[in-house]
């Protein structure tokens, strides 16, 4: 692994409804990450966080049922420069959000450096909706999407260039609850996704395995976006939207442990954190350990 990384925090709450997410780069910094990677042997670049608009100050528009959307693109527009420009540096792009709408800016700004990016989605959802096809309107749920060049050309065009990914280059892990148009999405455009089903039935140890070989060859680099909403909310209480019979904390522990090994992952971002719903800062802990893993700590 790189051992230099560059933390970018995205305070963005405009990607849905509840208040406090804005605040999950600050927790996942209180819960210690900064010294748990040092003492790792890396080099912590903490580029503090990406301006974000204010709720109280952002208008919605009539021409659009897209919450927020002109606030999240810009936000989204300066994440994807950034990350462009420590890519650029050298650096590990690690970003803490903030909602998932953020991983729209990621992924702009890391596809530009890579012909074949993999994306690793670590989700209850799906995040695969569009302005037609989500029931809330909320863009969290639209980033893989948006991602894919569909939905919102305001966001789809973030960058500069679409799409960023390629669907043969996604694998979804942890999916339980999947609206009807995205069912027929990753039906049309062949997502490889493993739902809890498949996690029950395989084991972690054979899921992780199987997309780590899945990814290897067709992929130059690998995204890893990680909603702390796919573990089951007994261990990751503070997230938004929560669903029950999520992958446990062991499980996500030995997942990142074996991407590790696997030496793919070029970039990532922990997402979804709100203190406000949490309980002492439990998930941020949990967020905070997950990188301790992807970042190689050891027992032993
Ligand atoms: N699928 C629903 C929607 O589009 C719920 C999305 C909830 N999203 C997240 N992101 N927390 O994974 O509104
Ligand atoms: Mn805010
Ligand atoms: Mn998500
Ligand atoms: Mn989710």
């Amino acid at each position: 692994m790189n051992k230099n990384i560059s933390i970018i925090g995205v305070p963005m709450d405009l990607g849905q409804m509840r208040r406090g997410v804005d605040m999950g780069p600050s927790a996942i910094r209180y819960a210690g990450v900064v010294e748990r990677l040092e003492n790792l042997g890396y080099r912590i670049n903490d580029l503090g966080n990406i301006e974000i608009a204010q709720p109280e100050r952002v208008h919605t528009s009539p021409d659009t049922n897209l919450r927020n959307l002109k606030a999240v693109a810009e936000g989204n527009t300066k994440l994807s420069q950034k990350v462009d420009e420590v890519i650029e540096s050298g650096d590990f792009p690690l970003i803490f959000g903030g909602d998932h709408s953020i991983a729209i800016g990621t992924l702009a700004g890391v596809s530009k450096h890579y012909e074949n990016l993999g994306v690793i989605w670590y989700d209850a959802h799906g995040d695969l909706n569009t302005g037609e096809t989500s029931p809330s309107g909320n863009i969290h749920g639209m980033p893989l999407a948006v991602s894919l060049g569909i939905g919102h050309e305001n966001l789809t065009t973030i960058g500069g260039f679409a799409p960023k990914i390629k669907p043969e280059n996604i694998v979804i892990i942890g999916a339980r609850s999947l609206d009807e148009g995205e069912r027929e999405l990753i039906k049309e455009k062949g997502i490889k996704v493993y739902t809890m089903h498949e996690v029950d039935r395989l084991g972690m140890t054979n899921v992780i395995e199987d997309a780590v070989s899945y990814l290897k060859d067709r992929t130059d680099g690998v995204h890893l976006s990680l909603d702390l909403d796919g573990l089951d909310p007994s261990d990751a209480p503070g997230v938004g939207t929560p669903v029950i019979g999520g992958i446990s904390y062991r499980e996500s522990h030995l997942a990142m442990e074996m991407l590790e090994e696997s030496g793919l992952i070029t970039s990532a971002e922990f997402v979804e954190v709100n203190p406000i719903l949490d309980e002492k800062n439990k998930t941020a802990s949990v967020a905070v350990a997950l990188m301790g893993s992807l970042f190689g700590e050891k027992l032993l």
